[in-house]
C-alpha cells in the first residue's frame, strides 16, 4: 500500500477548519485536522507545498517513521504550523491503520481502560448568577464537571464570556481583524473568589468547577489567585499565567495547592518537560491537532504519566470533530487521562460536514467502535463554506499597553 494522494480543505461553517485527507492506492483514505487558529493558510500551504510531495509513494503504515520524517529529518523543527501539519499526517495515517485492520484506533492503542469519557462543560455568563444558572443546566444535563467564566465588571468585553454571540463557536468565528479587549487584574480578582464561593454555595459537592485564566496573569498573581481559590476546591486553574519560561510554575507552585493546568498551545514534549519533570502542574492540556498528533500525544503522556500529571485535551472548538474524535480514542485508552473539555459538536453546518456516531451520555463520551477515528467527512458540504479570515482578540490594560492574549 502507498499514499497516492493528499488533499488539504479549508471550510468555513462558523468558523475555520483545515482538513487532510491522505489517499492511499488501495481506496482507504484517512483523515486529520490541521486547525491553527488565524493561521489557517499557513498551516494548508505547508501542507501542499512542503509535506505532500514528500510523502507520495512512502507506505502509510509507518507511522513512527513518517513522524520522524517531518519531525527529525527537517532543519526547522518544531512550532505550531509544523506540527499541525505532522498532526494532521499522522491522525489520518491512524485513521488508515485502523481501517484497514478493521479496528477502532483506540484498540491499537492497547484498548479500553475506562467506560467512557468524562467532560467538563462549559458555562459562561454575563454575570455571576448568570453562569451559575447556565451551570445548573450543565449539571442538570448530567456533566460532573463545568467550566466557570463570568464577564468582569468595568471591563467592557471579557474573553470566553458570550456577549451578544449565541454561543462559543460563533463566538470565535468570524472577525477579519483582531478586536481588541481591556484587561484588568485587580477588577477580575475583585470578581472570580466571589463566582467560586457562590458556587460552592449553591451546588456544594454537586459539581466540580474549573476556571480558565487565559494567561493573564503575572506569576506572583497566579500564586495569590491559587491561593484564594484554596477554598472551593477546582479541579483545575488553567493557563494562570503563560510559561515560556516553564520556572515561572515553580514559584506558584510552591504558593497554593490549587490544581495547575496548562499546555493548549503546546506543540511538542519539550514546551512541557520541566513543568512536567518538576511536577509543578496536575493536568496537560495539549491538544493532538497542535502537538504532533495521536503519535505526539502519546509521547506526552507516557512522559507525564510518570509524574503523576493527567491529560486533560483542549475541546474549544479550534479544533475540529476529527481532533476530538482523535482525543476519544487517546482517553479511552491512556491510564493517566484526567478529563476532555467539551463545548458540544459544534453547529448544525459544522455536523453536517463532520459526521461521526460519538455519543454524549451523561456528562461522558461513548467512543465509537467504527473502523479507524469514525468520523466522515463529506467534501460537497464543505465546500459550500468558503474560507474567511478570522482572529482571535488581543487584549490590552487599560492605560494600553499590550497583554498577554
Ligand atoms: C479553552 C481555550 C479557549 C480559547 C480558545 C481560543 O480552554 O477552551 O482557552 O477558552 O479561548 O481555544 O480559540
Ligand atoms: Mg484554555
Amino acid at each position: 500500500m502507498i499514499i497516492q494522494d493528499i488533499k488539504v480543505f479549508v471550510t468555513n461553517p462558523g468558523r475555520n477548519f483545515v482538513t487532510v485527507k491522505v489517499i492511499t492506492d488501495e481506496g482507504v483514505y484517512g483523515l486529520g485536522d490541521a486547525t491553527v487558529n488565524g493561521r489557517e493558510m499557513a498551516v494548508a500551504t505547508y501542507l501542499e507545498e512542503h509535506v505532500k510531495p514528500c510523502l507520495i509513494g512512502r507506505d502509510p503504515h509507518k507511522i513512527e517513521d513518517i513522524w520522524q520524517y517531518l519531525y527529525m529529518g527537517v532543519y526547522w523543527r518544531r512550532g505550531p504550523i509544523t506540527m499541525a501539519a505532522i498532526a494532521a499526517i499522522d491522525m489520518a495515517l491512524w485513521d488508515i491503520k485502523g481501517k484497514v485492520a478493521g479496528l477502532p484506533v483506540y484498540q491499537l492503542l492497547g484498548g479500553k481502560c475506562r467506560d467512557g469519557v468524562t467532560l467538563y462543560a462549559h458555562a459562561n455568563g454575563e454575570t455571576i448568577e448568570d453562569t451559575l444558572d447556565k451551570a445548573a443546566q450543565c449539571i442538570e444535563q448530567g456533566f460532573s464537571a463545568v467550566r466557570l467564566q463570568s464577564a468582569i465588571p468595568g471591563l467592557s468585553e471579557t474573553y470566553g464570556v458570550l456577549g451578544d454571540k449565541k454561543d462559543y463557536f460563533e463566538l470565535q468565528g468570524n472577525r477579519p481583524l483582531p478586536p481588541e479587549q481591556d484587561w484588568s487584574t485587580s477588577k477580575y480578582f475583585d470578581l472570580v473568589p466571589e463566582l467560586f464561593a457562590k458556587a460552592k454555595e449553591r451546588f456544594g459537592n454537586k459539581a466540580k468547577f474549573l476556571h480558565d485564566t487565559h494567561s493573564r496573569l503575572t506569576p506572583i498573581e497566579s500564586a495569590k489567585l491559587g491561593k484564594m481559590l484554596e477554598p472551593y476546591n477546582l479541579m483545575f486553574l488553567e493557563d494562570a499565567s503563560i510559561a515560556e519560561n516553564q520556572e515561572n510554575y515553580k514559584l506558584i507552585r510552591h504558593h497554593t495547592t490549587t490544581p495547575l493546568a496548562l499546555g493548549e498551545t503546546y506543540n511538542t514534549i519539550w514546551d512541557c518537560k520541566d513543568l512536567i519533570q518538576n511536577q509543578w502542574i496536575d493536568y496537560i492540556r495539549s491538544a493532538a491537532t497542535h502537538a504532533g498528533g495521536i503519535t505526539g500525544m502519546k509521547k506526552i503522556a507516557d512522559f507525564a504519566a510518570v509524574y503523576n500529571v493527567r491529560t486533560a485535551p483542549h475541546g474549544a472548538p479550534d479544533l475540529s470533530p476529527i481532533c476530538f474524535a482523535a482525543h476519544m480514542h487517546l482517553n479511552i485508552s491512556t491510564h493517566n487521562f484526567g478529563i476532555q473539555e467539551f463545548v458540544g459538536f459544534g453547529n448544525e453546518e459544522c455536523q453536517s460536514i463532520f459526521k461521526h456516531d460519538m455519543k454524549l451520555e451523561n456528562g461522558m463520551i461513548l467512543v465509537s467502535d467504527a473502523p479507524g477515528l469514525g468520523v466522515e467527512f463529506d467534501e460537497q458540504e464543505a465546500a459550500k463554506y468558503e474560507y474567511k479570515r478570522s482572529y482571535l482578540p488581543v487584549s490590552r490594560l487599560e492605560d494600553g499597553t499590550l497583554w498577554h492574549w
